[in-house]
């Protein structure tokens, strides 16, 4: 992948640790530049620092550098819990501990509850240039089950043998990384097989280029050596009409689908941008669940409408406005709906009866699969834009036709008694 590559796509890590420990010094080594501020000054990072690099051979990443676990100051508990915020999005969590402060019980809790998440840890014992690691620490962090490094971030000429040894040490935790994710589209094709991609140009359409999740459809479609077309709403039909052979399937945005479900033939496979996504990034058989959600929302019910990214709202925001407008007038009901935006989700999740989430072209695949288990937790079905918007159009059958099993799901969940 090149520096192009989405930040959704990349591998996240997570840098925590004590104040002092060396986190931010780390990215720098890392980075090969000062791109986070380091000093001598417990507290020194406050807020999370992300770079972006090509960390070869494992390929493009995003550091989260964080605040220290122990900042005592006015402001540390809010600091903490950003750090803990991070680590939702984080693939993978690096565990920085100085040499001469040892482990402690803040490690302890980062690192558990990480585990608990099911993100892997890879420990970093920094500093070693003051002195050489007690055999008794090295042990203790074999007994924790802990993969670790030792090295100082410090020690010019010595920097690539710490920087070898830590990545060395994150692949040996690849196979817990899970692979590759699955299949955008590309797989729902026969060889050699086209899709049609219908994208509106409309208002809230950047300038001058396609949007990510448009961009990354078509990459999947070109790796599988498909054929992909790229059509306006407005042109599909005549487009259609021009094709010798039916394409295999058809892929739109969810703002049109009712008019590209009217205008393609029954027999052609259709579904939505969002849809994909909903696959490539979580569990599209749970988000279809949680649409048969809108079929039973009753007065004074809570929707929350959750955001991956914190965009500014335009006047039909499809979020603000659209979906709830939508909602209204398909329940009949008097709903309460609330928003949340970027990395924050709320805490108090027990008060809704749905979620209904963006499709997260920001998001990695680990921090939605992390929010659906939150929802999870607590009972609450969520969905997805898309999913939402094909159901309140009328049309969720039939897009989530190309999936079997998620239809499935749906069906059985509307048929079951709220
Ligand atoms: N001797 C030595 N000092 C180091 C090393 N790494 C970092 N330091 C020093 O330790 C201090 C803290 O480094 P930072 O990188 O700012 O530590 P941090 O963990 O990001 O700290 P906070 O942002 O305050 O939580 C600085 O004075 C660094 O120069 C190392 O490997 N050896
Ligand atoms: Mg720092």
């Amino acid at each position: 992948m090149n520096p192009k590559t989405p930040k959704s796509a990349r591998l996240h890590i997570a840098i925590a640790g004590r104040v002092n420990a060396g986190k931010s010094s780390f990215l720098n080594m890392l980075a090969g530049q000062e791109a986070a501020i380091t000093s001598s000054v417990p507290g020194t990072t406050t807020d999370v620092v992300e770079k972006t690099m090509e960390l070869l051979p494992l390929g493009p990443v995003v550091l989260l550098d964080t605040a220290g676990l122990d900042d005592t100051s006015a402001l540390g508990a809010a600091r903490t819990a950003k750090t803990k915020k991070a680590l939702k999005r984080a693939d993978v969590l690096t565990v920085i501990v100085a040499v001469d402060t040892g482990w402690s019980t803040f490690e302890d809790e980062i690192v558990n509850e990480a585990r608990a998440a099911g993100v892997p840890v890879v420990a970093v014992v920094n500093k070693t240039d003051l002195k050489e690691p007690e055999t008794g620490f090295l042990a203790l962090l074999d007994v924790k089950k802990l993969p670790f490094v030792c090295g100082s971030a410090l020690a010019i000429g010595r920097q690539e043998e710490f920087r070898r040894a830590y990545k060395d040490a994150l692949r040996g935790l690849l196979p817990a990384l899970g692979g590759p994710p699955p299949a955008l589209a590309g797989d729902l094709l026969p060889p050699g097989g086209m899709a049609v991609l219908v994208v509106p140009i409309d208002l809230g359409a950047p300038q001058g280029r396609l949007i990510v999740p448009q961009v990354q459809c078509i990459r999947d479609l070109l790796d599988c050596d498909s054929t992909a077309l790229v059509v306006k709403d407005r042109e599909l039909a005549s487009t259609l009409g021009r094709l010798a052979t039916p394409p295999d399937l058809v892929i739109c945005d969810s703002q049109v689908v009712a008019r590209t479900v009217a205008d393609t033939p029954e027999e052609i496979k259709l579904t939505t941008f969002s849809i994909l996504f909903a696959r490539y990034k979580g569990d599209l058989a749970a988000l279809a669940r949680g649409a048969a959600q809108i079929e039973k929302l009753k007065d004074g019910d809570k929707v929350l409408i959750a955001e991956g990214c914190s965009h500014h709202p335009l006047e039909d925001d499809i979020g603000r406005v659209k979906i709830p407008r939508w909602l209204r007038q398909y329940t009949g009901a008097d709903l309460r709906i609330e928003s949340c935006a970027g990395h924050d989700f709320p805490d108090n999740l027990d008060e809704f009866k749905l979620i209904i989430h963006c499709g997260g072209c920001v998001m990695t695949r680990r921090e939605m699969t992390g929010r659906m288990d939150e929802a999870g937790v607590h009972d609450i079905p969520m969905t997805n834009y898309g999913l939402a918007i094909s159901a309140l159009q009328g049309v969720l059958r039939r897009a989530l036709s190309p999936f079997p099993g998620a239809l499935q799901a749906y069906e059985m969940e509307v048929g079951r008694q709220s």
